[in-house]
């Protein structure tokens, strides 16, 4: 229960607590405040990271009156909120955008200054927590951030990871991966509710029982549990006063689940109990859309969504609200199928433990859930076994085994006769074993499924469940992504956001789509200039970065050529490789004057899941490229090859505003949207990329002329694919990719070893699942027609501002319009 047991008669009781004086003295004293009480220090006595914390605190202490009220306001209103459902939030650092997000900047800086401190400096003491793998979990992030900042009602549901994305290091250019210990140094952006930790039970079996009223009834017998740890976050929007929750879990032994043991007298092994119930919410899965089926993953899911159903209905929900009118309270969004055990676990609810019938249950379930899809690769689609799923959540696979008899009758229904589509629908796959497919499980369950890119969510329907669509051809929908302005442009290119303002106001902050007011600036001299002058000042903050972070020199006044983003097959990083050696071969075999090379500097940023061999030999490949490339003489410098290690959201900060050329270079058809594509088009770069995800959207607003198209498009790679693809074939008869991949195989860049790369290049010539050689010639025109361009500076420049422009459509505050409208049907509250 909560509040104070008897009616408060002090005055201050019932008032909304103070927010610091907006001035610079207010901060200091606020800020000097913290760091005696907080950290116990005076400031004469204080550590970097005693100030960093106390900094932190004071911020919170501002946004703190905003987000009590947030909280009192919605409750109040009884207005539908999102439950968004994530297993990753890749959030980046939390200073900046606190900072940004309360209009502090100024005054901090000022303040600091006044106690003989640099904000940058402070600033840069932040770990950031990196909860996430890739565009997923980044996804999720500028999602709750455009929530907040429209006003929108929402609460983030996710996992407190102890350990988030390992910190990736090289050894001998190999990868090498550390533990990431964001807690280490302190957690000032957390509020930590041990009092208000939910049960989760686990194992065990069912039986049926009969109820007092006579019915027979079904029950869960569970054979262990654990607690779940609420830890609050504050979700500011930017400078309008609403500051929305993101709720992360963590797991905790229960004390029945010691005790026991304790009473038996084994202390050590109450104590390994403990470790092993605390083990669900120990690390984030690195593997990025490769499930790995492990018992644990699936533990973490159920935990995870669990406790936020749990606290959903008990603690959002006012005392006695009935549960048949759920959907006009909450829409809880799958971010793809990591949280759709939630969808048998209300089920269960409803039923167990409210007494609902079947139809009655299942009417509220299915229309509290929307599913997102974020993949077309047929390896991400999570399949759970049959197996597994009922040893650890028997009474939940009874219900998927419920929804699906019934959804088979439907089916049934409406195709009599035919039996192989309702084989082909069964949310229960046979082969290899008998498994639950997820993404079925959530088509069903789902009142919309969507994509995240308009290729992708028509592939999606046409391709991936085909069978579904025509069945309920309204319950598709797209929607494509966006990112935050605030944390990619506004604060990660200062300088831009200024230029912009300057030109057409602030407002394109918060509505993005006015950067088409800047079209006419493109043909302005003194605006091209401005705008070269900041791309000159993004490479030098990027440069002294690299100088400091990893020992890398970046030559001055090269095009920065710049590929960031997980490794995976799919996006052909050796794609990008193959130009790179082609480039180098062909100044070694004389075929190109060192002086035709346009001063060029390719850097790459990937972390390979650990367990993904090819992934991990192309980081060593790629590492041992730059190595001889960087020193050798003979390229005069012309071309560079840099690979800072452990690319992360607060390197992307840095790297994308100074970046020339984008790399979006996946086969057509494979990747889902991407969002780094976004982020660069809206800094400055031209993108050269494949007409895949929302690649395809870019282009179309941007213009042919602003983009680098190649590569085959989708259905000419399904042709292909059907035709049957031979990569041998573009070896042969293609003499530059010959030279380039005989050169790999000479060992020049494995020290004369000629087998180091062999998985790399023979998978290449006899595989390619996603063929790199076949887009090989057309990649290497594209970036001829690149360095062309390049050559003209003003008509590059020119580009670069039209993409900025353009662009403004992938703002998040637009996905979250989108979802709102054919999704959510919500509004905003005023
Ligand atoms: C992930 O980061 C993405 C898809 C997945 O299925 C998994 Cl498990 C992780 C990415 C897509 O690859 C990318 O194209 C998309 O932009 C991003 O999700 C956000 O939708």
């Amino acid at each position: 229960t909560y509040g104070p047991a008897s009616t408060p008669t002090h005055p201050l009781a019932t008032a909304p607590v103070g927010t610091p004086p907006f001035s610079v003295d207010g901060f200091v004293r606020e800020f000097l405040h913290e760091l005696n009480t907080n950290q116990g220090v005076t400031l004469s006595r204080s550590s970097v990271n005693d100030q960093y914390l106390a900094l932190a605190s004071t911020v919170k202490n501002y946004l703190m009156a905003r987000w009590l009220e947030t909280n009192r306001k919605t409750r109040e209103a009884k207005v539908k909120t999102i439950g968004y459902l994530s297993a990753e939030y890749l959030l980046g650092r939390q200073l900046g955008n606190a900072l940004l997000a309360t209009d502090l900047n100024d005054i901090a800086r000022q303040g600091l200054e006044l106690c003989g401190l640099d904000l940058p400096t402070l600033r840069a003491q932040e770990v950031e927590p990196g909860l996430g793998n890739g565009g997923l979990g980044r996804l999720a992030a500028c999602f709750i951030d455009s929530m907040a900042t429209m006003d929108v009602p929402s609460i983030g549901y996710g996992i407190r990871y102890e350990y988030g994305i390992f910190r990736q290091t090289f050894v001998d250019g190999r990868q090498v991966e550390q533990p990431d210990t964001w807690l280490a140094l302190g957690s000032p952006w957390e509020f930590p509710h041990p009092e208000a930790a939910v049960r989760v039970d686990f194992g065990g079996h069912t039986e049926t029982y009969v109820d007092d009223d006579g019915r027979e009834r079904c029950r869960w017998i569970p054979a262990w549990n654990v607690l779940g740890v609420p830890y609050n976050y504050m979700v500011p929007g930017y400078l309008n006063g609403r500051v929305n929750t993101l709720r992360l879990w963590s797991a905790q032994a229960t004390k029945a689940f010691d005790l026991q043991i304790f009473n038996a007298g084994d202390y050590a092994q109450a104590v390994r109990a403990q470790t092993f119930a605390e083990n669900i919410s120990k690390v984030l899965y690195p593997e990025d859309s490769t499930p790995q089926g492990k018992e644990l993953r699936l533990q973490q899911q159920y935990f995870f969504v669990a406790c936020s159903l749990r606290d959903f209905l008990d603690n959002e929900l006012e005392e006695g609200f009935d549960l048949h009118h759920l959907s006009e309270r909450i829409i809880f969004q799958l971010n793809d199928t990591h949280p759709v055990i939630a969808v048998p676990e209300l089920m269960r609810i409803l039923m167990d433990e409210k007494g609902f019938e079947w139809e009655e249950a299942w009417e509220v379930t299915k229309s509290c859930f929307a599913y997102t899809c974020h993949t077309l690769l047929p390896e991400a689609l999570e399949v759970w076994s049959t197996e597994l799923l009922g040893r650890l959540l028997p009474r939940h696979l009874e219900i998927i085994f419920g929804i699906n008899e019934r959804f088979l009758k439907e089916v049934r229904a409406a195709f009599p006769g035919d039996e192989m589509r309702a084989r082909r629908m069964s949310m229960i796959a046979e082969y290899p074993e008998q498994g639950v497919r997820m993404a079925y499980l959530a088509t069903v369950a789902g009142t919309k499924v969507n994509g995240v890119a308009e290729l992708h969510s028509q592939l999606l329907r046409d391709k991936v469940l085909p069978d579904f669509s025509q069945l309920w051809p309204d319950k598709f929908t797209n929607v494509t992504n966006g990112v935050t302005p605030r944390r990619f442009v506004r604060m990660a290119n200062p300088k831009l956001s200024e230029l912009i303002t300057d030109a057409i106001g602030s407002n394109w902050v918060t509505d993005l789509e006015r950067l088409k007011e800047l079209e006419p600036y493109a043909d302005d001299p003194e605006f091209q200039a401005r705008f070269s002058e900041i791309k000159a000042w993004n490479k030098k903050r990027l440069t002294d970065l690299l100088r400091q972070r990893d020992g890398i020199d970046l030559p001055s006044g090269h095009l920065l050529d710049v590929m960031v983003k997980r490794l995976h097959e799919y996006k052909r990083q050796s794609l990008k490789l193959l130009h790179i050696v082609s480039l180098y071969e062909r100044v070694l075999s004389g075929t190109l004057a060192v002086e035709d090379l346009t001063p060029r500097t390719v850097v790459f940023g990937a972390k390979a899941a650990p367990g993904y061999r090819m992934a991990k030999d192309t980081i060593h490949l790629i590492n041992k490229v730059a190595k001889v490339i960087n020193a050798d003489e003979r390229l005069e410098g012309r071309l560079k090859v840099a690979f800072p290690a452990n690319y992360n959201v607060t390197l992307a900060e840095k790297l994308i505003p100074a970046a020339d050329l984008s790399e979006q270079i996946s086969l057509a058809g494979m990747e889902a949207s991407g969002t780094g594509n976004m982020k660069f088009a809206l800094n400055g770069a031209l993108t050269i990329g494949t007409d895949d995800g929302a690649n395809v959207e870019i282009r179309r607003l941007v213009g042919d002329k602003h983009f680098f198209l190649f590569g085959m498009s989708e259905p000419e790679v399904a042709e292909l694919g059907a035709k049957g693809y031979t990569p041998g074939s573009y070896y042969e008869s293609n003499p530059q990719l010959k030279a380039a991949l005989d050169l790999i195989l000479s060992g020049e860049f494995s020290e004369g070893d000629r087998h180091m790369f062999d998985s790399v290049v023979y998978n290449l010539l006899h595989q390619d699942r996603f063929m790199a050689l076949a887009d090989f010639q057309s990649y290497i025109d594209a970036q001829a027609r690149v360095e062309a361009k390049y050559a003209d500076e003003a008509a590059w420049t020119r580009s670069a501002i039209l993409n900025v422009a353009r662009t403004g459509y992938f703002s998040s505050d637009r996905s979250m319009r989108d979802y709102l409208q054919r999704i959510w049907h919500t509004t905003p509250m005023i």
